[in-house]
């Protein structure tokens, strides 16, 4: 019965050995949730984010290296092609501990309507069409208004020229002659035969690139004939990740073998237009910009109102009536 009977010196004790026990574990949780402590890691770096694959990311060091980090709580959300600060952990994974100001960002709003990033500081757009299965001016005005908006540089790439014969080469390169009046860069390439991969890659060199068009145009494959073999260890990273395998709405950052990189996303592939005015719409013509204001009437649409500056414009040759007809579609389209 003596061992009931605690005096009060015992009894302090164990309530304080409890209340450590309490504290540690706490902490450890804490820990836990923070990914490794400060001692633990190695001093700040920059990096790129090339991939997230659920609570982990794939970052590249400043040598090329690849590392697998955890996200620090309370950071915005990032994405492929964000440039991060990271600290290496002394062993295992890495810590993202901050998100450096984006240059560019494209999104798309989610099932609620909500905005979510999809890819950052991505400095050009190719908006890739091909013959087959078929080349869609209006379509092409949609993307370029869309990169326009963004903020991005457009280039269209022609893919699949080989299933052109010399007469319909012809008709094609004078059916788009009006995008090199506007002065949009226009590349040619057939990635079965390996034709304008060189020109490609000079266009590519020095800038982060996505590919976006139409299913079928071939944007996997100009991807896959572009890349180096290295990229594919990129994939084989995810696999040893315990949350989240590479899913198909994962963006990936590849590395191009000498300067460069391409960002493959299916959300980027959607890329397009939400939430536009009219008013941005035409800002986003090239050759309706210098217009602004010149219109008779403050809030003219640009159809049939008096003293139109735009159709004044096309009535001179100065403007394509196609483009504007283009522009008349895409507007009455983001108002419904
Ligand atoms: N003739 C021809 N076919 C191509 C070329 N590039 C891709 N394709 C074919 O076009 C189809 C769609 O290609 P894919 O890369 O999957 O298109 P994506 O949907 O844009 O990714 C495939 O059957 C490819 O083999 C090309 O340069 N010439
Ligand atoms: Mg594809
Ligand atoms: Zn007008």
């Amino acid at each position: 019965m003596a061992s009931r009977k605690l005096s009060r010196r015992q009894r302090w004790r164990i309530e304080k050995i409890q209340e450590e026990r309490l504290t540690r574990a706490a902490r450890k949780a804490v820990r836990l949730q923070e990914g490794p402590s400060d001692q633990a890691l190695y001093p700040e770096q920059t990096g790129t984010l090339l991939a997230r694959y659920g609570a982990y990311v794939l970052v590249e060091d400043a040598m090329g290296a690849h590392h697998r980090c955890l996200l620090r709580q309370n950071l915005s959300p990032m994405v492929s092609g964000d440039r991060i600060i990271w600290q290496r952990a002394r062993n295992g994974d890495g810590v993202v501990v901050a998100l450096t100001p984006r240059q560019t960002l494209l999104a798309r709003p989610d099932r609620e309507g909500q905005m979510k990033p999809i890819a950052a500081n991505i400095g050009q757009i190719f908006i890739v069409v091909a013959p087959r299965p078929g080349i869609q001016l209006p379509l092409i005005d949609r993307y370029l208004l869309a990169a326009e908006i963004t903020g991005i540089t457009p280039l269209i790439l022609i893919n699949k020229i080989d299933l052109l014969n010399a007469d319909e080469r012809v008709a094609l390169e004078h059916s788009l002659d009006e995008y090199h009046r506007l002065d949009y860069t226009l590349l040619y390439a057939s990635t079965c035969q390996r034709h304008g991969l060189d020109t490609l890659h000079t266009h590519l060199h020095g800038h982060t690139s996505i590919f976006v068009g139409q299913s079928g145009v071939g944007k996997s494959s100009l991807i896959n004939a572009l890349l180096p073999e290295a990229n594919a260890r990129i994939g084989a990273i995810s696999t040893h990740s315990d949350q989240g395998r590479h899913t198909t709405t994962t963006s990936l950052l590849y590395r191009l073998s000498k300067s460069g990189a391409i960002i493959d996303s299916p959300g980027i592939r959607e890329f397009g237009l939400w939430n536009v005015s009219p008013q941005q719409a035409f800002e986003g013509f090239p050759e309706f910009r210098p217009l602004r204001g010149l219109c008779r009437f403050r809030n003219c649409r640009h159809r049939q109102e008096p003293g139109c500056a735009v159709r004044a414009a096309v009535d001179a040759g100065r403007a394509s009536p196609r483009r504007l007809e283009s522009y008349h579609c895409i507007v009455d389209s983001l108002s419904v």
